[in-house]
């Protein structure tokens, strides 16, 4: 049997595959990728520079595309430019964060995190032109009002935001993905619904003049290690 009859009043269209490459060409692209990909690091001095809205808008098109569970689409962007509510970001966040530093966090997590130099102090929340709240919705509303549960909520948004920081990447920002814990309070700043949880933090901008970035976070496992092939 053929899917033809189960899928016979679902429209179909032909799939465009018009970006095929000579193998040259392709060893040539995904190594290209490599390399640029390679460039990327997790940045925490921003420069206040401003960046124009659209470059933010084309990227968070670009993190649209992520496939998702029955392509519900589970997320949304809340981009924060307005320095007011940064302050308030900033605010809530030291606050969990000073928590976390100094009695939540295991010895274990803190020994773990240590390389990296991270501490109670977000300055870039402020700093940065763009703090984006990312939500992970639990359900979706259809037209007619009924909700439906989200599949696959982690992993749909998990993807979209590695395509949101390659595009950002890919433009020549920088970004920071930070996770304060827990995030409840930017539910309260920011008016949303339980419903639609914060999954994370995304900060992009320019690199302040003299950034620093910790040399152990540049270390990246060789593909032996992260791959096995049978
Ligand atoms: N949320 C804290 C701690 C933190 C946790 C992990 I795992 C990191 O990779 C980095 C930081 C903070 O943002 O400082």
């Amino acid at each position: 049997m053929t899917r033809q009859g189960k899928v016979g009043s679902i429209a179909f269209e032909p799939l465009a595959h018009d970006h095929e490459h000579p193998l040259e060409e392709m060893r040539r692209r995904v190594a290209a990728f490599h390399s640029e990909m390679r460039l990327r690091r997790t940045v925490r001095d921003f420069s206040p520079r401003p960046v124009p809205r659209d470059i933010v808008e084309r990227a968070l098109l670009a993190a649209g595309t992520a496939p998702s569970g029955a392509n519900m689409q589970p997320w949304h962007f809340v981009v924060v430019a307005d320095p007011a509510i940064k302050r308030r970001i900033r605010a809530g966040a030291e606050e969990e964060e000073r928590a976390f530093y100094h009695g939540r966090a295991s010895r274990d997590w803190l020994e773990a995190l240590a390389p990296l130099g991270t501490d109670e102090h977000k300055p870039f929340l402020e700093a940065a032109p763009y703090v984006i709240v990312v939500f992970a919705l639990s359900y979706g509303v259809l037209p007619a009002g009924r909700k439906v549960k989200n599949y696959y909520l982690q992993e749909s948004v998990g993807i979209a935001v590695g395509l949101l920081i390659t595009a950002l990447h890919q433009a020549g920002l920088v970004t920071l993905t930070h996770t304060p814990s827990p995030m409840g309070f930017l539910n309260r700043i920011l008016g949303h619904p339980v419903n639609e949880r914060p999954y994370l933090v995304l900060v992009t901008g320019y690199p302040a003049d003299g950034a620093r970035v910790p040399v152990a976070a540049a270390r990246k496992k060789a593909l032996d290690d992260i791959a096995t092939f049978m």
